[in-house]
């Protein structure tokens, strides 16, 4: 068992937004970045918790990113909020827009934002919990580098491409559901590589189109959707809707944006917003109980929920804070001033 150090949630907010900071972010995005990783760290989804904080660095260190970057939030047009993120990372251009996607969202019934021109390295559950939240059912969607190959195809075209989407719940956390529609997030092929582990078959082929095990091997080859051709038809969809419709960069060009540098990919953002009062009127209650029937259904035969593991989590990191391995702790105070 590799060693591993002991943080309080508190410490691991200092810590992001120590490490981001001295990374050359400003307070506005270290603050809003730090949440997103905190929640990651917290609710157990370690490729998305603080290890994304090398990165971060890493993709302002090369340039790429714009620490600085102060989004502009457009009221487009009646259901549409778009974020000219101008180059900085995502999660401060969805903060910024949420609200005027909320308002819309409650006067329309359906509202959607596309976030443009952002780097983009966080998972989307806060998103989409956030927007549930709100009494909101919600969608989201991006795409990332041209890691993952097609279904039947060996040559990467695809990114990770995460879809996320969360429904409220009237007496409890949402159901939230977010997962790569490739076999499994790269960040977790990256940390298996990290502790020197080999990854199950089925998540990626070599350079030569042959299966492998070897995380290295992987990362030079090709990543593998899920569910065979649904997955890679979801992939694609994904590329359309949060890049050419949104008037973004798909996964490839991403790649191609990025110069063999090695940052966070760059792209866009979609999100959904839906009402389900604007949808339901009075008859809202009658309906969402119906929901609550097939939930009690699914986790009535021993079956669990998407994110039910995330919010165990994350009440017991709210009761005994969080361990990580101390090569990760050593790397991200590595990254402090001495
Ligand atoms: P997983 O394959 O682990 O799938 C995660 C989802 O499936 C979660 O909602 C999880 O809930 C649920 N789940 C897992 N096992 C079960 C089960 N047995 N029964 C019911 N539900 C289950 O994760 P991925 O590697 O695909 O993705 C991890 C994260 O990476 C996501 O948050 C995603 O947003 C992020 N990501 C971000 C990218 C980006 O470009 N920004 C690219 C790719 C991924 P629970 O959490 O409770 O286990
Ligand atoms: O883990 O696949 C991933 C990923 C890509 C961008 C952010 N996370």
């Amino acid at each position: 068992m590799s060693e591993e150090v002991s943080l309080s949630l508190d410490e691991v907010r200092r810590l992001s937004i120590d490490v981001l900071e001295a990374g050359g972010l400003s307070p506005d995005h270290a603050k809003a970045i730090a949440a997103v990783v905190y929640a990651g760290q917290r609710d157990e989804c370690h490729s998305h918790g603080v290890y994304r904080l090398l990165g971060c660095v890493r993709s302002v260190k090369e340039g790429k990113v714009n620490p600085n970057a102060v989004p502009d939030v457009v009221d487009h047009a009646a259901a549409v909020v778009r974020v000219n993120a101008h180059y900085g990372f995502s999660p401060l251009a969805f903060e910024r827009g949420r609200p005027l996607l909320i308002e819309k969202a409650r006067k329309l019934g359906l509202a959607a934002m596309a976030i443009n021109n952002c780097y983009h390295f966080s998972a989307l559950w806060p998103e989409v919990e956030a927007i549930a939240a709100e009494g909101l059912v919600a969608l989201a969607m991006t795409p990332s580098h041209s890691w993952v190959a097609p279904a039947g195809g060996t040559k990467p075209v695809f990114g990770t491409n995460p879809i996320a989407f969360a429904w409220p719940r009237p007496d409890g956390p949402p159901f939230v559901f977010d997962f790569a529609t490739s076999a499994i997030a790269r960040g977790e092929i990256e940390l298996h590589r990290r502790a020197g582990k080999s990854i199950p078959t089925g998540w990626a082929i070599d350079s030569e189109g042959n299966p492998t095990t070897d995380p290295t091997a992987a990362m030079a080859g090709a990543m593998l959707t899920f569910g065979g051709h649904k997955g890679s038809a979801l992939s694609a969809m994904i590329e359309l809707m949060a890049g050419p419709l949104i008037g973004d960069m798909t996964s490839a060009e991403s790649m191609a944006f990025d110069e063999g540098v090695g940052a966070a990919p760059c792209h866009g953002e979609l999100i959904l917003a839906f009402d389900p009062k604007v949808f339901l009127g009075a008859d809202a209650a009658q309906h969402v109980a119906r929901a609550e029937t097939m939930f009690d259904a699914i986790v009535g035969q021993g079956a669990r929920l998407p994110s039910q593991r995330r919010y165990e989590a994350r009440e017991r990191s709210e009761r005994q804070g969080v361990r990580i391995p101390k090569v990760l702790y050593d790397d991200l105070k590595a990254l402090l001033p001495r």
